[in-house]
């Protein structure tokens, strides 16, 4: 019952592309390996003893699946340990879990009330035999080649499965979610291990090929934005396919669409995040590195050395604050910004929040940036320049809003959280232009420099029905998706005149974009993006799962697109050098992190 159920679930609750009938035969036969082993354990057992253990072991690996299932609902990807050891992000999480549940889910552990029936009405079902030792073994063994012919079958369809795998859905689809998840374990007692083991000797190499990749900056950019404070924020889940958009006739955004004919807005900007979500937006413009594969970063390696763009800065003299109305510990943050480089966190406990001002995650990003002034205006009569990062919330899965904040319809569509995106959107739309208000009115915004992104995605591919709708589409295919992870940047620097760039970029470019704009050249300094201003920015924007994009290719789920076109190219040995770049990239950047590589670089030669 346990292998259908999971079959079942793989084809009904987890979206897997399958190509050819082999696939689908691997994805049936994938849980059974895991399933027999361990139920296995049972033919040891007599009397009460077995049904009590195959009981608990269905209900416990039911209770796997069907976590994986409610993650997969909002963030199309599957569970890892170093996720369920985030403990602190639970308690905010409560509200977004929920309405990921539906009472019909109850349903999903139907085969376990068959079971208790069975057991109960027909006992000697499970338990009566005794097997001999014999009929043990054979069984064991019988496991061991179910187990080789399923992994022989998975490396014909997908060579390198186990050594070069970015993406879990490859996993799931060829080893089974449960054997993913003794990978996963094995994983995470590996890269403990790693750091342990590192010496520094894979730097020399790592450098070198930043150093060759390094761009000299623009000429007429450079230093534009010296000793100017920096304002930076954070725009929760904004997706840039509302800007400049309607909604029934409506501008979305019609805020942020003036404030980019005065800005630097980049259309062709990616977010790079991976299961860290916001946390690894954070540390792709601090530290112009690529997330982890698994997990958050902020918790994995809040221990490590980085070298970061707060750290620069404070390095030059500014004051360096972080500001954002949650808990300190979400996403480990109280630990991680001190090792980031941040003076000060201003976070809940700093701000007046209560029933009235707050809807969803927390405070009302319109409170909070109104609440925010007085902690901007502290920086700034220390009298150096500051560093100060917002990080917004309204706009947050589950897009809840009371009815005397929205100013524009919902959607409508079989998508609540879509239908109601747009409200907040508009909600944020707001907020970001009472913020630039005050920073006027504040005197602050004439020498500031307003740096503004959408940290990752609002809309995820769950909802790519409605998706269709509001595009006015047929359907989202693999090829749209990846463009849907466009996010807005924009860049406000005193006196310049508008301008749209429309070089395919990514947050990984943040740092030595901003730096070299601050006229801090990053030169030497190990870092995997480039500034966007550079006259010789390659255009090639990597994903945390492998897939990337450049000017002419979309590149995911193994997959070459033109971008053109959005035809397929068979031929993918045409975009070869970028396929192993975007490899070799977040391979780099992996072994930084696991190794805590940065560590071995002298003080006295770090940018
Ligand atoms: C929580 C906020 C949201 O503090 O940054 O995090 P997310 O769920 O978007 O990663
Ligand atoms: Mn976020």
């Amino acid at each position: 019952m346990l292998w259908i159920k999971t079959y079942i679930t793989y084809k009904v609750s987890f979206d897997i592309d399958i190509e050819n009938g082999m696939q689908e035969f691997i994805l049936f036969i994938n849980p059974l390996c895991f399933l027999m082993f361990i139920f296995g354990f049972g033919l040891f057992m007599k009397d009460k003893r077995r049904p009590t253990y195959i009981f608990a072991v269905s209900l416990i690996v039911s209770a796997i699946l069907y976590g994986n299932v409610v993650y997969y609902r909002e963030f199309t990807d599957f569970l890892t340990i170093p996720l369920l050891k985030q403990t602190s992000n639970m308690g905010d999480l409560g509200s977004s879990i929920l309405t990921l549940m539906s009472p019909w889910d109850i349903l999903f552990f139907v085969d376990l009330l068959i079971l208790g029936l069975v057991m109960k009405f027909k006992p000697s079902f499970v338990v009566n035999k005794t097997y001999s030792k014999v009929n043990r073994r054979v069984y064991f063994l019988l496991v061991v080649a179910i187990g080789f012919f399923n992994l022989g079958l998975a490396e014909t369809e997908r060579p390198e499965l186990l050594t070069r795998t970015f993406d879990r859905e490859m996993l799931v689809k060829n080893i089974g979610t449960y054997n993913y998840h003794l990978y996963d374990a094995y994983l995470a007692t590996k890269t403990s291990a790693q750091r342990a083991l590192a010496d520094g000797s894979e730097l020399a190499e790592i450098e070198n090929y930043s150093n060759a990749n390094y761009k000299e900056p623009n000429k007429e950019t450079f230093g534009i934005a010296k000793n100017k404070n920096v304002i930076l924020v954070s725009l929760e889940s904004l997706q840039n396919f509302v800007i400049n958009n309607t909604l029934y006739g409506e501008e979305i955004t019609p805020f942020l669409n003036k404030f980019i004919k005065e800005s630097y807005y980049f259309d062709n900007f990616y977010h790079q995040v991976g299961q860290g979500k916001t946390s690894d937006s954070e540390f792709l413009l601090e530290n112009s590195l690529y997330p982890i594969g698994r997990g958050s970063v902020f918790f994995t390696h809040s221990q490590n050395e980085y070298t970061t763009f707060a750290e620069t800065l404070r390095a030059k003299g500014y004051s360096t604050a972080a500001l954002h109305a949650n808990n300190k510990s979400f996403w480990n943050r109280d630990v991680m910004y001190k090792a980031l480089g941040y003076d000060r966190y201003y976070n809940i406990d700093d701000y007046d929040v209560n029933e009235q001002n707050s809807v969803g995650w927390g405070l009302k990003d319109k409170d909070f940036l109104k609440q925010s002034i007085a902690h901007l205006k502290e920086l700034e009569a220390k009298g150096s320049p500051f560093y100060a990062k917002f990080i917004t919330l309204t706009n947050h899965h589950p897009y809840t809003l009371g009815e005397e904040d929205a100013t524009i319809g919902k959607f409508d569509s079989n998508s609540k959280t879509l239908n109601n995106y747009f409200q907040t959107v508009r909600y944020m739309d707001e907020a970001i232009e009472q913020f630039i208000n005050d920073l006027k009115t504040e005197g602050l915004y004439d020498n500031s420099i307003i740096v503004m992104y959408g940290d990752h995605y609002g809309i995820s591919e769950n909802h790519n029905v409605a998706m269709a709708k509001y595009l006015n589409k047929d359907s989202i295919t693999a090829f749209d998706s990846a463009q849907l992870q466009k996010v807005p940047l924009i860049i406000h620097v005193p006196g310049q005149k508008g301008q749209v760039i429309s070089k395919v970029s990514g947050q990984i470019d943040l740092k030595p974009t901003l730096l070299d704009l601050l006229g801090i050249d990053s030169k030497g300094s190990i870092q995997l993006g480039s500034d966007i201003f550079s006259n010789d920015k390659l255009e090639f924007t990597v994903f945390r799962d492998g897939s990337f994009i450049t000017k002419d290719y979309v590149y995911t789920s193994e997959t070459l697109y033109d971008k053109a076109t959005g035809e397929v190219i068979p031929d993918k040995s045409v975009a070869k050098p970028y396929i192993d770049k975007a490899q070799q990239e977040l391979e780099y950047s992996d072994k930084i992190i696991y190794g805590d590589l940065l560590r071995f670089i002298e003080s006295g030669q770090k940018k």
